[in-house]
């Protein structure tokens, strides 16, 4: 096979996985998940970071989904598999609130 042969090839094998794998990040920040309100397709793995010097967790008010406490640094992932309206907050702070659609 010719190098750009190779090239082709591999642009092949790559496209279907990076259209399917989608990966988006919300980050803590200030007692604040951001952004606040998030669409996305069905399939997409939501990645919550906490930058915060305060612990903080991600709770989905339908308990679909329930992370530990996030310290300062770590972060936590659920992905969202069927579409509907997935309201969050955190148990240490709830006041702070969240909410993905999935469509
Ligand atoms: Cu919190």
């Amino acid at each position: 096979m010719t190098r750009c042969a190779q090239i082709i090839a591999l642009s092949c094998l790559l496209i279907p996985i990076s259209a399917w794998a989608e990966n988006i990040q919300i980050e803590i920040k200030a007692f604040l998940y951001s952004p606040k309100d998030l669409t996305v397709a069905a399939g997409t793995t939501v990645t919550w970071i906490n930058d915060d010097p305060a612990p903080h967790t991600i709770v989905g008010v339908n308990k679909t989904f329930r992370s530990p406490a996030l310290d300062t640094g770590d972060q936590y992932s659920y992905t969202f598999k069927t579409a509907g309206v997935f309201e969050y907050f955190c148990t240490l702070h709830p006041q702070m609130v969240g909410r993905v659609v999935v469509n």
